[in-house]
């Protein structure tokens, strides 16, 4: 390492700020839905609730020409009826695990129920981000007809949720909420309308959900409304340690894994809500290089500290912190080895000595 620190000391010296911790995002999915909502892209959610299928979602130009996009197209439409809950979905490959994802998508609310009256209106649109589904269950029937239903291993969604509450006054509903399936449903302080009054007016609103590599921890998966954070909550923990992957951009009133025989809510909305300009896009953890593990732009003992206590050798007992030292697995082949020593050694500069930043760039995040 010494030979390379000396090969690789060129120009002056200068004391390193910390790089900037703004990932860079590229986008993996996007839908302005200008030209209507294509079925294949955004086939429903299979699965019943209390008898009644899901529904698709419909383009918006039979229904008041919502577009968040400006241009005159479309946008997704979930229409107000009972008893059919809508529940369409975008389903995704597979991403590496050290991948950060978001998904972020526009909402508007048509008008205001229940905010000016009294009456339990069932008023529902969410976004969310679902693990694929599981093996369908038949539930003991429901108040209508029996249930097929398919639970998830994980999800989080936000968006406006029927209250369970009835009362004007209530918080529950004068705001948007959030859900994963470890936190339940919280509250945000982002109300639902632009104006916080009776009869004010309704507004776009955007609506992003971040997921970080799994650690277990609070802060995995992050709510934002308009760019500020309205909630942080946590991943379920998958068979592996990790986290289980989400699979699936969701959009709509319901998934059906709720609606048991217990669970009275009805799963339809009586109000419309439009979606629009999703996006669906992924930014690695890492810093450039990758083995510039403490992100203060060297690659220099301290980052090879920390190579060391994740070093794993080739056939590791246990499997290494994924958030701690998933970054220095530049084969991603889940080992912290040899392999990843070379590269590492291959990027070392020496301390505050700016690295190479594209010396690994290219390689595999596990
Ligand atoms: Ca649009
Ligand atoms: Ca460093
Ligand atoms: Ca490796
Ligand atoms: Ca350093």
């Amino acid at each position: 390492m010494t030979r390379r620190l000396i090969a690789l000391t060129l120009g002056v010296a200068t004391s390193l700020a910390p790089s900037s911790q703004a990932q860079t995002f590229t986008t993996v999915f996007s839908d302005t839905f200008d030209g209507g909502v294509s079925r294949s892209t955004w086939p429903k959610v299979e699965g019943k609730i209390n008898v009644f299928p899901m529904q698709y979602l419909e383009g918006s130009s039979t229904s008041g020409h919502k577009d968040h996009t400006g241009n005159g197209g479309q946008a997704a439409t979930e229409i107000p009826n009972n008893p059919f809950p809508y529940a369409a979905y975008h389903e995704f490959e597979a991403l590496p695990q050290l991948n950060i994802l978001r998904v972020g998508a526009w909402i508007w609310q048509d008008v205001e129920r229940p905010l000016c009256t009294a009456e339990a209106w069932p008023v529902r649109g969410m976004v969310g981000l679902t693990s694929l589904p599981g093996e369908a269950l038949a539930l003991p029937p429901g108040p209508m007809g029996p249930n097929v239903v398919y639970p998830y291993d994980d999800f989080a969604f936000i968006g406006v949720e029927m209250p369970v509450s009835n009362n004007p006054e209530d918080p529950v509903q004068k705001f948007y909420r959030w859900r994963t399936k470890t936190d339940g449903w919280n509250l945000s302080s982002v109300p639902r309308k632009a104006d916080f009054v009776c009869h004010g007016a309704q507004t776009w609103r955007h609506v992003e959900i971040v997921v970080h590599p799994y650690s277990g921890q609070v802060g995995d998966i992050e709510f934002f409304i308009d760019g500020q954070l309205v909630g942080q909550g946590h991943r379920a923990p998958g068979p592996d340690g990790t986290g289980v992957p989400l699979r699936r951009i969701q959009l709509g009133s319901r998934f059906p894994e709720e609606q048991d025989a217990t669970d009275v809510r009805p799963p339809y909305s009586y109000e419309f809500f439009w979606f629009d300009d999703v996006e669906l896009s992924t930014a690695s953890p890492c810093h450039e290089p990758r083995a510039d593990v403490d992100g203060d732009a060297d690659v220099d003992q301290v980052d090879f500290g920390l190579l060391q206590r994740c070093y794993t050798g080739p056939n590791p007992i246990t499997p290494y912190d994924l958030t701690a030292c998933g970054c220095l697995d530049i084969d991603a082949d889940w080992t912290i080895d040899a392999t990843d020593l070379n590269s590492f050694s291959s990027c070392y500069s020496g301390p505050t000595l700016r690295a190479d930043a594209s010396c690994d760039a290219g390689t595999p995040l596990p």
